[in-house]
């Protein structure tokens, strides 16, 4: 056979398989599904990179086995195209994000089926395409009409360059996650979205569904959820000052109270406070502070004490002094805490720097040298009721006591909080809400979605942080749904998480009009069998995907309560030295020219060979150039090719083994090691130097999810019948698997005391192991001291004693 053709071969199969839709999930259902979804890619200006096609591959490979084993497969592709990259883009030149976005999305389309990855391309979704939003926006309605979604003056995250709102994920290490620009606080009328009311589910469903436990610890920690008490003080004018706290059994180490400058009291203590003036300076600085900073544990403790209120402890009824600081936040339990420095270090640090008295109330720490923190051990001293009392048992003795006098009750807080759905930006989708002067916030009927974006001169927004579309006032001015008089439309857009919070279920059903997917199909779809997506993803894209489904269970439009049966994360690829992909480091990697190169089969061995598909690994050109040497030594077993059919007994174990591998390797996501024993076959059939026709179609068959090009063409140049993609997955039979036993002659000083029939493969180790529990040889041992130990797989071990 000569030199191998990658580029004919691969855009021949590539068209084949388009034209013959085998990768076309099918209507009926009478067949197990399989439900396989990769994240869809943002159709970024910059196209692919070569992190994108390892996932993709990895999917396709399950998918294409999955085909093979009888499954009716559902494997879509669309794109999740609103959001600022585009919106920036098409701002500095001058171009409609939407013809920007077709722009990338072409490019993206052409690079990802030039990989011949087996998506069912009759689904393509675009979260920009109206008859997409269409239902994003109805699903909106449907959270606004059962009091899921508010709106709610709010101090939010403001990117001082992007002009816009962040969410608390979008902000990371206190700048702008995407431009890395300080974010500063800013109070606006947002649109809100009630996640915190599905907060508990949200932790207790993870226990429906197969999630690696890092993916569940990561969610569990950002729901945050706490257990402990909310408790009233009393203060010297008269209100009540309540605090969280999760910990009501130091409730006699209060020795002042702190509130956060945002407090809603302080406004109305204004008459009684008497710095005012202080206060307000003070409030004035840590508005212009961070959440990050301000909570930061490390940073010097602020503060001022309020002048003229006090609180007063329920318990002694002592008075002590009320101050504000920027380490309590106001959207964390009631804004408010009571600090007991005696135990908790932010408390210890703010009482040393106010000299403030610290109260020991469990024994075993030295609380004037530091917080005694680490005291769920301890024994309660200097508290009343609770003295002697453990602390476990403090905490319950403490909660009944609080009921029964009625300053007190049990509380769970979530660090989860409400998700700002509002952007004051043109490329997401219109919120369908107007506001009218009579009946406030009013739905769109659901006969007028979609609500198109409107043609606008500019996409910038404006200083004042108004949306683009704010300047649109022929689409603004309105009349009202609900009593015809004059009203305005919201101008905010979604979020860019709207869109790929449901995503998956459009694919089931993509070109419906009627409903956002016929519920027949959903309920044989669903739940999605298998998704894998980036760790980076876990605690945003994942928990509102499950949000928003968990609330479409609750409205009876889908028919599980979770929505993906099972996630996986993969690693990063990186550059050849090891960092990151980027360009300023130029490490970046051009799939397209690894394609053009070596060819779409190469480039998805090598990404799958890379190494443990959950880790990160770097790039190697001599190990892509290693893969393509593989394909074509897989070309060239065609010159091997034998008369005779069946497969060979000599070769009949190495066959079974590899399929029972190759198998479950692919199903635990092992495709390094898949390939390995491919590999392994690949060499056991050149040492042979010959193959029959039916190991070569095993062999085809075990590679083509791998390699789906060439084991094509090889399939065509033998004459076999159909497509690869139409055959039948292997089977193995298990009394077939077992190695071939060899004899093992076992020495002791050199004398054969013993022989033994291992399987062949057996190592050193285990030789040596077995060898010892000979009866003869321990008969030989025992009692002696072994000197020196020989193992040499497959022939003999000598074990020296004295
Ligand atoms: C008294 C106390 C004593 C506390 C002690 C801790 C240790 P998590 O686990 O995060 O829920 N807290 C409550 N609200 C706060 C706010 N808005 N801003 C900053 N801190 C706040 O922690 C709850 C604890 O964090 C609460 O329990 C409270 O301090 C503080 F030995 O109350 B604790
Ligand atoms: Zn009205």
């Amino acid at each position: 056979y000569e030199r191998y053709d990658h580029t004919a071969v691969e855009k021949k199969w590539q068209n084949r398989w388009e034209q013959a839709g085998v990768f076309h999930a099918a209507q009926s259902m009478d067949k197990p599904k399989f439900y396989a979804l990769i994240e869809f890619p943002y159709p970024s200006g910059q196209g692919l990179h070569v992190g994108h096609p390892r996932p993709y591959t990895a999917l396709d490979i399950v998918a294409r086995k999955r085909r093979l084993q009888g499954y009716n497969v559902l494997y879509p592709i669309g794109w999740d195209a609103f959001g600022l990259p585009t919106e920036n883009y098409a701002i500095k030149n001058h171009i409609h994000p939407a013809i920007v976005t077709k722009k990338n999305v072409e490019r993206f389309k052409q690079q990802i089926q030039s990989l011949g990855i087996s998506f069912d391309w009759s689904r393509e979704i675009n979260t920009t395409d109206p008859a997409y939003y269409k239902w994003t926006q109805w699903i909106f309605l449907q959270l606004f009409k059962h009091g899921l979604a508010y709106k709610k003056e709010m101090s939010v995250n403001w990117c001082t360059s992007c002009k816009c709102v962040l969410a608390n994920e979008e902000v990371v290490d206190g700048v702008c996650e995407r431009c890395g620009s300080e974010v500063v606080h800013k109070v606006k009328s947002q649109w809100m979205l009630k996640i915190t009311e599905y907060a508990q589910r949200l932790i207790d469903d993870l226990d429906l569904v197969d999630y690696p436990e890092r993916v569940k610890a990561q969610q569990k920690n950002w729901i945050g959820r706490s257990t402990g008490a909310e408790v009233d003080f009393g203060t010297t004018v008269g209100d009540q000052l309540t605090v969280f706290t999760t910990r009501p059994d130091t409730l006699y180490g209060v020795t002042y109270m702190v509130m956060s400058p945002e407090h809603p009291l302080i406004e109305k203590w204004s008459g009684q406070i008497q710095n005012l003036d202080e206060v307000h300076a003070y409030q004035q600085e840590a508005a212009k502070k961070s959440e990050f900073e301000r909570t930061e544990l490390a940073k010097e403790k602020t503060g001022v004490r309020l002048k003229g209120v006090c609180a007063v402890n329920p318990v002694g009824g002592k008075e002590i002094p009320i101050f504000i600081s920027d380490y309590v936040l106001v959207s964390y339990g009631t804004g408010a805490i009571m600090a007991v420095p005696g135990h908790d270090s932010r408390d210890w640090e703010f009482a040393k720097k106010f000299d403030l008295p610290i109260i020991e109330v469990v024994q075993g720490g030295n609380v004037e040298e530091q917080a005694f923190t680490d005291c769920a051990t301890g024994t309660m001293v200097n508290s009343g009721i609770l003295n002697g009392l453990s602390v476990e048992e403090a905490k319950v003795r403490i909660k009944e006591y609080m009921q029964e006098k009625g300053f007190g009750r049990e509380k769970v807080n979530y660090k989860l909080r409400d998700w700002v759905f509002s952007r004051q930006r043109y490329w997401g989708e219109p919120i369908p809400i107007v506001q009218c002067e009579k009946c406030g916030y009013v739905a769109l009927p659901e006969s007028e979605l979609p609500l198109r974006l409107p043609e606008v001169e500019s996409y910038e927004p404006t200083d004042n942080g108004e949306s683009p579309l704010a300047h649109m006032t022929e689409w603004v001015n309105t009349a009202c749904p609900c009593c015809g008089g004059p009203a305005k439309r919201e101008t905010d857009t979604m979020p860019q998480w709207a869109g790929s919070s449901w995503y998956f279920l459009r694919y089931i059903d993509p070109h419906n009009t009627e409903a956002l997917a016929d519920r027949g199909a959903m309920d044989y779809w669903l739940p999605v069998d298998w998704y894998n997506g980036g760790m980076e993803h876990t605690t945003l894209h994942l928990l509102y995907s499950r949000f928003w489904h968990k609330f479409l269970y609750d409205i009876g439009v889908v028919p599980t309560a979770e929505p993906y049966a099972k996630r996986t994360s993969h690693g990063m690829i990186l550059g050849e030295n090891g960092e990151k992909m980027s360009k300023s480091r130029g490490n970046v990697v051009n799939p397209d020219d690894v394609v053009r190169e070596f060819g779409a089969d190469t480039l998805r061995l090598y990404e799958m060979f890379i190494g443990d598909f959950e880790k990160a690994a770097p790039w190697s050109t001599t190990s892509v150039k290693g893969c393509r040497r593989f394909v074509e030594r897989y070309w060239n077993l065609q010159n091997l090719l034998i008369d005779g059919a069946g497969i060979r007994p000599e070769m009949e174990s190495v066959f079974h083994k590899t399929i029972k591998k190759v198998g479950e390797d692919v199903e635990n996501l092992k495709f390094n090691t898949a390939i390995a024993a491919l590999m392994a076959l690949m060499n056991e059939i050149s040492g042979n130097g010959s193959i029959t026709r039916d190991e070569l179609k095993v062999f085809t068959l075990l590679l083509n999810p791998f390699a789906p090009h060439v084991t094509e063409e090889v399939w065509a140049e033998q004459d076999f019948e159909g497509m690869v993609c139409q055959q039948a997955w292997p089977v193995y039979d298990e009394a077939k698997c077992v190695d071939a036993l060899v004899e093992v002659v076992v020495q002791v000083n050199g004398k054969v005391r013993a022989r033994v029939s291992v399987p062949a493969d057996t190592s050193k180790e285990g030789l040596l192991e077995l060898a010892k529990d000979q009866e003869k040889i321990q008969a030989e041992i025992s009692g002696k001291t072994i000197v020196k130990e020989i193992s040499v797989p497959g022939k003999l071990v000598n074990i020296v004693v004295r």
